[in-house]
């Protein structure tokens, strides 16, 4: 008996982006060494931290697919991105990453409404969510290097950037989980 609850088109699209999602943790890590290699350790950390959610993303499609009686193909990893030219580089970066992957999620909230698949539309909510504090946390990136000095930023602000960057929650804060005791 066929128990496969996913149609064979949604199967392949999911099986895709868990690869996406491998392919983002791959970028990372190499951001991460790339920082590390600068100097900015905190900052590496912080990236490899952030390569590590990518791949546990993978691993949320990699069992939702066997959840729903597909099964998931691993591809070969491409060539990780190339190094940023400088730590506004590698923010942006970061930003243009995360907004990419959001227009990619959206594609598959598409797919899954169009065949009425609403597992999987529930599913992709969560991812939904995800990018949005995503984004928020890239755009926090690039707005803490704009205070820091951005290009002219002295050392002493970027050794504050990267210790702080270092310890920084993984999560961004988002206005919808605000309430009055805790704005
Ligand atoms: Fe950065 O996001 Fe995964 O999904």
């Amino acid at each position: 008996m066929d128990t496969k609850r996913l149609s064979s088109s949604l199967e392949e699209a999911l099986s895709t982006q868990m690869n996406v999602e491998l392919s983002q943790s791959h970028t990372y890590l190499s951001y991460g060494i790339w920082a590390t290699d600068k100097g900015y350790g905190g900052i590496g950390n912080f990236l490899f931290r952030h390569s590590l959610e990518e791949r546990n993303h993978a691993i949320k499609f990699m069992q939702y697919i066997l959840n729903r009686g597909g099964k998931p193909t691993v591809t070969a990893l491409g060539a990780p991105a190339p190094d940023p030219q400088s730590l506004q580089n590698c923010f942006n970066q970061v930003f243009k990453h995360e907004v990419d992957n959001t227009e990619k999620i959206y594609n598959l909230v598409n797919m899954a409404m169009e065949e009425k698949d609403w597992a999987t539309w529930n599913f992709l909510q969560w991812f939904v969510k995800e990018q949005i504090e995503e984004e928020t946390l890239a755009m926090d990136l690039i707005d803490k290097l704009k205070i820091a000095g951005g290009d002219r930023a002295t050392d002493e602000s970027l050794f504050n950037l990267d210790k702080d960057l270092g310890a920084a929650e993984d999560d961004a804060e988002l206005a919808r989980n605000a309430t009055s005791e805790n704005p």
